[in-house]
């Protein structure tokens, strides 16, 4: 499916440096080295509804790190899902009786345009689970060349045991494992599972719902199975970096890693695992199925300023699990204001440093926040809050302009 258009990407005068990234799978920050082009999958949105703050939080977490290897002079193939076929999608249209290809067609058209009004760079291959059957059916026929799945009545599971590395990714033991297991999906109990943390990789059709016909009978994809064959058919085994939410971190990248090893003995899934944490409204984690739910559409049909809510977004450490309040949207519209203010004058505080600082936190694990403060102590330099206004940088208006939009994704 298409993606959405991409906003314009101005290259800076000077190099950043190499990023790092912290690393779920060792607990380290590790400074991420491409071969060739940096290679980045992100797990996409179920689209059932309308794209929330917290989906925007991780994206615009994952586009920072786009932005600083573009700017630390790579080049980055972005690969990205849609999950338009999924038990909570299809729950969702039967209880609103509507067609679920319509909900997921108009519910994904809503994500591209919040993502384009946020200035998120789209990524290269943005691809349905529905379009990519026939990729995961290629890669369950390796599985099953490989012995690691089973039939259950006539759904079809993956056996973990098969993957060595199995539980090197979310490095969580076995007991949390079980315990998060059925409140992310999974089905430990179900009888005829030979262990219970073993996924479903293709699950028999069922009265009611889509299916297509495989070698297994008809019926469609599991989750995980879905992002691991786009990943590795899109990105090539061992790509560099495997992004999403850290509600993801165990089932779905444990899994996904799983398949993969097992389809390529050897060779590793991603390099590394990076993951954005959660944002909560009214105490609890913004999800759908909580309804704690604030829509960037519904921000930008309020006429609040997109840029603004991308700001109030920067001011959270991409991994730092946060809440979410009214007043953070207004402080950032207010300080949207004043850094409007300084950009108009053209003149200000020397930019070269702030350039170099802001390039060099953001290759630090991605810190927004400190980026934002160092912008904010040029804005304040330059409109003189101590009424020492500095403005002896006849440029640095177009150079902090030029940085704001190339690192921060800010058009101001
Ligand atoms: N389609 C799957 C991934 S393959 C999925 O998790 N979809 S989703 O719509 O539920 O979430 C889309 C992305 O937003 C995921 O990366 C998820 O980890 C992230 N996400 C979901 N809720 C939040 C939240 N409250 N805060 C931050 N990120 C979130
Ligand atoms: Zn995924």
């Amino acid at each position: 499916m298409h993606a959405w258009p991409a906003p314009e990407f101005p290259s800076l005068p000077v190099t950043g440096p190499e990023v790092a990234l912290h690393d779920t799978a060792t607990g380290r920050l590790v400074t991420t080295t491409p071969e060739g082009a940096a290679r980045l999958y992100v797990c996409g949105i179920t689209p059932y509804d309308a794209t929330h703050l917290g989906h925007a939080a991780t994206y615009v977490g994952f586009d920072l790190l786009n932005r600083a290897w573009r700017n630390a002079g790579h080049e980055v193939v972005y690969a990205q899902n849609v999950t338009d076929v999924d038990d909570p999608l299809l729950e969702r249209a039967t209880k609103v009786g509507i067609d679920w290809v319509e909900l997921a067609e108009r519910e994904t058209e809503l994500f591209r345009q919040d993502m384009t009004a946020l200035r998120v760079l789209p990524p290269d291959h943005y691809t349905g689970a529905v379009e990519s059957i026939p990729l995961v059916i290629e890669l369950i026929q390796k599985l099953e060349a490989a012995g690691a799945v089973y039939q259950v009545e006539t759904d079809l599971y993956f056996s973990v045991t098969a993957d060595p590395a199995f539980g090197e990714e979310s490095g969580f033991p076995r007991e949390q494992m079980l315990e998060i297991y059925p409140e992310r999906g999974g089905d430990p109990d179900r009888p005829g599972k030979r262990d219970p943390l073993d996924c479903v990789v293709w699950r028999g059709e069922r009265p009611g719902e889509p299916s297509w016909p495989s070698p297994w009978g008809p019926g469609r994809p599991g989750w995980h199975i879905e992002c691991a064959a786009i990943a590795r058919t899109q990105l090539g085994g061992g790509f560099d970096v495997q992004g999403g939410g850290s509600d993801l971190v165990f089932p779905h990248h444990e899994m996904c890693a799983g398949h993969a090893h097992v389809a390529d003995p050897g060779t590793p899934f991603a390099r590394m695992y990076a993951h954005a944490g959660m944002v909560a409204y009214d105490g609890e984690k913004m999800s759908k199925s909580k309804g704690n739910l604030v829509f960037v559409s519904a921000l930008r049909n309020s006429d609040i300023d997109p840029m603004a809510i991308r700001l109030a977004l920067l001011r959270h450490h991409y991994r730092s699990d946060w809440e979410w309040t009214d007043e953070q949207l207004f402080d950032a519209v207010d300080t949207l204001g004043q850094w409007r203010k300084a950009l108009a004058l053209g003149r200000g505080a020397p930019a070269e440093p702030v350039v170099e600082d802001v390039l060099g936190v953001l290759a630090s694990d991605l810190d927004a926040p400190a980026a934002v403060e160092l912008v904010q102590d040029w804005v304040d330099a330059t409109l003189g809050t101590d009424g020492l206004a500095d403005a002896s940088d006849p440029h640095a208006a177009a150079s902090i302009g030029v940085l704001l939009d190339a690192a921060l994704g800010l058009q101001l």
